[in-house]
């Protein structure tokens, strides 16, 4: 060994391992990979015992810290592997096939990360009385513009921002054709949320993909005020981000919207204090909302004069990124297992 000062890994590189050696033991299917797994962590050269070795080599400040941890890793695969319930294959010697031995692990999935903010997301309204509704990917001109005043020329009515597979037929956009499709369906009250997969004809990069998630809401009652969004929204950011969350309500413009806001929440890494997430700001743009347009509930045959309401939208893949600190949208579409793994 050198005596110029070893290279000791530093704290995160010591997270790195320890998701490493619970990914090996986690691959462990047989006796096979069983004994792969002691050799390369727990044997005599394994991974752990090393870091054990480099203790001694420490500086002085560093060395209880270090030493508590690499301790604690060791100790817990080595109670892992020898208390694992396959175990009992080794002591039993089973010759024969015997049924009522506990079974190596077979590998599951997880959610995509997508799909876990999805559920977060969905959970918060489902309890406040909210129920879910879903609509078809492929909308007709009517449902996913005309419907919620969109005016013809409007620009998302391009081809370049939005995929045409006819000339009345399009990939949708957002799910806001699910919230014509439900007013058309029921009456009020409407307490409805809609989760799904959209489309946006858009130049690929690390911020923006062809396609995303999002989900919308709709509120629909008599007496529906502009508190009510706020409100709502609120009850939902702090359940969602964090108990103190405060929000910042800025003017903004939708079609299907009158008034339309843009809603930032205080960024929940800093609490708005800025930082690398919220670009110094200390607020992040999460929400869009509005009162729904009377010509809107008029597409839905609901009497303007009689219900009002709100409606908002979050995208999924923005709140992911943040919330996971992802810095390339990709990631989310190219199901690299080495991604998923981490969530
Ligand atoms: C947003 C922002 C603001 C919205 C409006 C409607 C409908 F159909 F009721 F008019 N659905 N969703 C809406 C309003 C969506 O997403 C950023």
């Amino acid at each position: 060994m050198s005596d110029s000062p070893i290279a000791v890994p530093p704290a995160a590189q010591l997270d790195a391992l320890s998701q490493k050696a619970e990914q090996a033991f986690c691959a462990i299917t047989d006796a096979t990979s069983a004994e792969q797994f002691r050799i390369a962590w727990l044997g005599k050269k394994g991974t752990l015992r090393g870091l054990l070795k480099m203790i001694r080599d420490v500086p002085e400040e560093q060395r209880r810290s270090f030493g508590a941890r690499v301790n604690e890793l060791h100790d817990t695969y080595e109670e892992k592997f020898a208390s694992a319930p396959w175990q009992e294959h080794e002591h039993t010697g089973a010759a024969a096939f015997d049924p009522a031995l506990p079974g190596f692990p077979f590998p599951q999935g997880s959610l995509h990360p997508l799909m876990k903010i999805r559920n977060e997301i969905r959970d918060i309204f489902v309890s406040m009385g909210f129920s879910v509704a879903y609509g078809p990917d492929i909308e007709t001109d009517y449902y996913n513009f005309e419907a919620l005043n969109f005016p013809e020329f409007h620009p998302a009515r391009d081809m370049q921002d939005t995929f045409f597979l006819t000339a009345t037929r399009v990939l949708r956009t957002h799910t806001s054709p699910v919230q014509i499709r439900t007013m058309e369906l029921e009456r009020p009250p409407i307490r409805s949320i809609m989760p799904g997969r959209v489309y946006r004809n858009e130049e690929i990069s690390a911020r923006s993909y062809c396609l995303f998630h999002q989900v919308e809401g709709l509120y629909i009652d008599r007496n529906v005020s502009f508190a009510d969004l706020k409100g709502t929204l609120l009850a939902f950011s702090r359940r969602f981000f964090d108990d103190n969350t405060k929000l910042k309500i800025r003017p903004s413009f939708f079609p299907f919207t009158e008034p339309s806001v843009e809603i930032d929440v205080e960024c929940f890494l800093c609490k708005g204090k800025g930082c690398s997430i919220c670009k110094q700001s200390g607020w992040l743009e999460v929400l869009g909302a509005g009162m729904v347009h009377p010509r809107v509930l008029a597409s839905g045959n609901i009497d303007s004069n009689e219900f009002t309401g709100f409606a908002f939208g979050i995208g999924i893949e923005r709140i992911a990124l943040l919330k996971y600190g992802i810095e390339d949208i990709r990631f989310f579409f190219e199901n690299d297992l080495r991604f998923l793994r981490q969530f």
